[in-house]
């Protein structure tokens, strides 16, 4: 049986020989271990491509190739040799393809031609590229306004891909621009635009070496950014605290054995990550963190009472803040008994995590999808920023705010204009470069996106990469949405759920992926660029043969599509598919801080772009560093659960063994679970309540009262050291319980972390 440590199973650190014994495997079942391996240590090196893995930073020194199992995974994933080619597709039906698991599509390997629709077989056939252009572009010019088509972008295009991108789907005539960010870290970019004036983090690698205190809040590095593992042990092993807030005791957060370090994998030694470990309620974080600025103010209240020194960075508050005393009064106004309640932490663990922090010279906070994928998670990461402005922990050495990004490009998508809200800054120097009029109307999120397929006033969907269907909330709607379109065109190098929900006319597109050598007409090997979390743009240049002759790189399919739509008088289309150094050339004239962006990329790590932050500059509207004076929300969905006899708020995560839809293996290694993802993970005193035992199976039902029924049906339940009240499950599976009809406040973010739910056991469920 597969017990979850805390139940007796003897503690292991995450990393270390499983990390190795597992990427083996991996390389292996991808069929094609040689170029896997050879690939891997081209991985985020200067001369090689960035990986598709995750958006942390890469060091500047250190050994040739930071080892990263889950890197491995996603290189494995794309270099295989296995490939769906058209015979795979005339052997099988869209509607018989629909019945398989996207575990079971991707696993048929590497898209090898353009394939459209045919209704009449019901099967995906081989076509030409200029047959694809011509016959997306008479679609798209068909529809009565461009208002009506959706523009979907999934974070792993590369800056070229993305500004090609808004640049065709602008002159055509729109801003909808449904980004895979909006369901990942909207909520941050609206944050910190909001406290700092610029919505990324502020934070270079660097300052990880120099911060005395690291605040790790929602976020699991162990299995989705690895490599920060690394850079957070070497942290711990020079005495920085890190303190985590996590409901779920995350074996990674925890100890981890460093693959990079001979002596810790020889003596199977580990190094302890967390210094202290706070299982927060879903939720909560706001409570908690404004728990601990409350704490910090009664120290220093104290301090000052015995005439010692503030313990607050006062010469920062009053030179380089705005609205310092009204948060002040904010937070004399929050009771203690309701920061406890809603954060499920003590008053007394509160003020030790103060004390670190009024401690600590410097310190950093970095959090994910833990905190942005709830309601409130806007006015959370305002109450961060809040937190770090109280001792100047922004814009110094070793501090800073560090959303870390999920998808290896999504930050640098953003950068190079895929935005349904662009700026008019941005619009004026496009049209100021193009010489023609951009559209102005703001245009669709993802959510708006939707709503818009659902009701039929958005006929066309363009899928830049992704997995719109299965990333979405309420997948079943989505669904059918999709197959109402006119149009549905995907750009993909796998084949996953959204390719089989053909519009009218349907269109697979595969492509070049990051790891293989993209050679334009002459031969010539050509680079793209990516940004990652620490606002560092590099060069990218994949090494591998590529999967099949017929494939183009996304640059050059978007190019192919947008000639055929808006034609080449305002833009030569042909030339920057041949050449991106041309397309880096538009970007560098149009989008502040690329200036000699061709030279730049060129160097070994890239550059940095520039970000005021740094020097304590602030684009905010009062130019300054700006407190928020939120309340805490009145109820989290987990006090409601608490409240409420049988009902549980679930958050649905990520298991060790994917990357966001694509499923590489069922195990989970680091949770033990092996062999399976139908599993929710409940609190055993949870589990005794509902009368169930471990091992049970259980239908999971939807409770949001919004008059749609929802259910995920036979999952078996784990006891699991979770906070009680609330459950958890992995995405996309349970995407059929997240519901569209709760956000994030000014983020739209689906609220993927909050789903009210309940059980059925089995029986009961066969019964009924
Ligand atoms: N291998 C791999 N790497 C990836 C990805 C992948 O799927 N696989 N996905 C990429 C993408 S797109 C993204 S966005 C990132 C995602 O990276 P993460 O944000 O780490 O992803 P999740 O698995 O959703 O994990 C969320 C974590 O937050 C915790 N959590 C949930 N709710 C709360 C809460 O209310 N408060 C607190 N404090 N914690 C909470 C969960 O227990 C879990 O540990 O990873 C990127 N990297
Ligand atoms: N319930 C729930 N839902 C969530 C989340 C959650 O935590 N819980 N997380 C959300 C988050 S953070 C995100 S970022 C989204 C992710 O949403 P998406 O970005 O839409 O999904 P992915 O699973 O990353 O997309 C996988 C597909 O991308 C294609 N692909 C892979 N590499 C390439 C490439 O190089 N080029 C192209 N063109 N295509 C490629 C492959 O066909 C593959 O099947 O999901 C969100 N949905
Ligand atoms: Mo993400």
């Amino acid at each position: 049986m597969n017990k979850p440590e805390f139940l007796g199973k003897k503690s292991k650190a995450a990393g270390g020989w499983g990390a190795l014994k597992s990427c083996g495997k991996k390389l292996l079942a991808s069929g094609s271990p040689l170029t896997g391996a050879a690939a891997m240590l081209k991985a985020n090196q200067p001369d090689g491509f960035d990986c598709p893995g995750c958006a942390w930073g890469d060091p500047e020194h250190g050994s040739s190739f930071e080892f990263c199992e889950n890197g491995v995974k996603a290189v494995a994933w794309e270099a295989t040799d296995k490939r769906a080619r058209p015979d795979f597709f005339s052997r099988h039906t869209v509607s018989e393809l629909r019945n398989w698991s996207d575990y079971d599509l991707e696993r048929e390997g590497r898209l090898t031609h353009p394939m459209r629709y045919d209704a009449e077989s019901d099967t995906y056939r081989a076509t030409t590229w200029d047959e694809a252009f011509a016959e997306i572009g008479a679609v798209l010019n068909s529809l009565d306004s461009p208002n009506r088509a959706e523009f979907y972008t999934s974070g792993r295009a590369s800056n070229e891909a993305a500004y090609v991108y808004q640049l065709f789907v602008r002159l055509y005539g729109t801003n909808n621009f449904p980004d895979c960010s909006n369901m990942c870290h909207e909520a941050s970019g609206v944050a910190l635009d909001q406290a700092i004036g610029i919505g990324k983090g502020t934070v270079v690698l660097e300052d990880f070496e120099k911060a005395d205190a690291i605040f790790v809040i929602g976020q699991n590095p162990g299995t989705n950014h690895p490599r920060m593992l690394g850079d957070l042990r070497r942290a711990a092993m020079r005495g920085a605290r890190v303190a985590v807030f996590n409901p779920v005791r995350e074996k990674g957060l925890e100890r981890f054995a460093d693959p990079q370090d001979k002596l810790e994998m020889l003596t199977g030694g580990s190094t302890a990550i967390a210094s202290e470990y706070y299982q927060v309620r879903l939720g909560g974080d706001m409570a908690a963190v404004r728990g601990m600025a409350k704490a910090v103010f009664a120290a220093d209240d104290a301090a000052i009472a015995a005439g010692e020194p503030s313990v607050l960075d006062r010469n920062f508050l009053e030179q380089h803040t705005s609205g310092f005393e009204l948060y002040r009064a904010s937070v004399n106004a929050t009771s203690w008994d309701d920061i406890v309640d809603q954060s499920g932490l003590s008053r007394a663990e509160l003020e030790g995590l103060a004390e670190i922090y009024i401690k600590s010279e410097r310190s950093i906070c970095t959090w994910a999808m833990g905190v942005t994928q709830h309601r409130h998670s806007v006015a959370t990461i305002r109450e961060i920023s809040n937190f770090m402005f109280l001792r100047g922990n922004v814009g110094r050495p070793g501090t800073g705010l560090c959303p870390v990004r999920g998808h290896s490009n999504v930050q640098g998508d953003r950068t190079v204009g895929i935005n349904e809200k662009p700026s008019n800054a941005f619009l004026d120097s496009l049209e100021k470069e193009f010489g023609v009029r951009m559209p102005r109307r703001h245009g669709h999120n993802v959510l708006a996106a939707i709503g818009a397929m659902i009701d039929g006033s958005s006929q066309a969907f363009i899928g830049l990469g992704g997995n719109f269907a299965r990333a979405t909330p309420d997948s079943p709607l989505i669904a059918k949405a999709l197959k109402n379109q006119k149009l549905t065109v995907n750009i993909a190098t796998k084949l996953n759920h959204s390719h089989l929900l053909p519009g009218e006319v349907s269109y697979v597109l595969p492509c070049l992926g990051r790891t293989e050598i993209d050679r334009n007409a002459k031969g010539v090997a050509q680079i793209v660029t990516v940004e990652d979390s620490m606002s560092m743009v590099h060069g990218s240049g994949g090494i591998n043969k590529p999967a099949s002759p017929e494939l183009r790189s996304e640059v050059a399919i978007i190019c192919g599509i947008a000639a055929a739509t808006v034609g080449s008088e305002v833009v030569d289309w042909a030339a920057l598919s041949q050449n991106y150094d041309l397309v880096r050339d538009l970007i560098a004239r149009t989008i502040p801080g690329f200036h000699g962006y061709n030279e730049k990329v060129r160097r070994p790590r890239g550059f940095r772009l520039y970000n005021a932050v740094e020097h304590r500059v602030w684009n905010t509207r009062s130019h300054k560093a700006t407190f928020s004076t939120d309340r805490l929300p009145t109820e989290t969905e987990h006090q409601k659960a608490l409240g409420e006899d049988g009902l549980f708020v679930l958050q649905t995560f990520r298991s060790h063994d994917q990357y966001n839809t694509t499923v590489y293996g069922l195990d989970d290694r680091y949770r033990g679970i092996y062999g399976e993802r139908q599993v929710v993970f409940v609190n055993p005193s949870d589990l005794a309540e509902i009368g169930a035992v471990s091992g049970d199976r259980v239908n999971i039902v939807g409770r949001h009262d919004d008059g749609i029924a929802r259910v995920a049906e036979n999952f078996r339940v784990v006891a699991y050291d979770l906070p009680r009240g609330s459950v958890a499950g992995y995405y996309p599976e349970l995407n059929v319980l997240v519901p569209l009809s709760t956000a994030g406040e000014e983020s739209d973010t689906p609220t993927s972390k909050s789903v009210l739910v309940s059980f059925e056991l089995a029986q009961q469920a066969q019964a009924a």
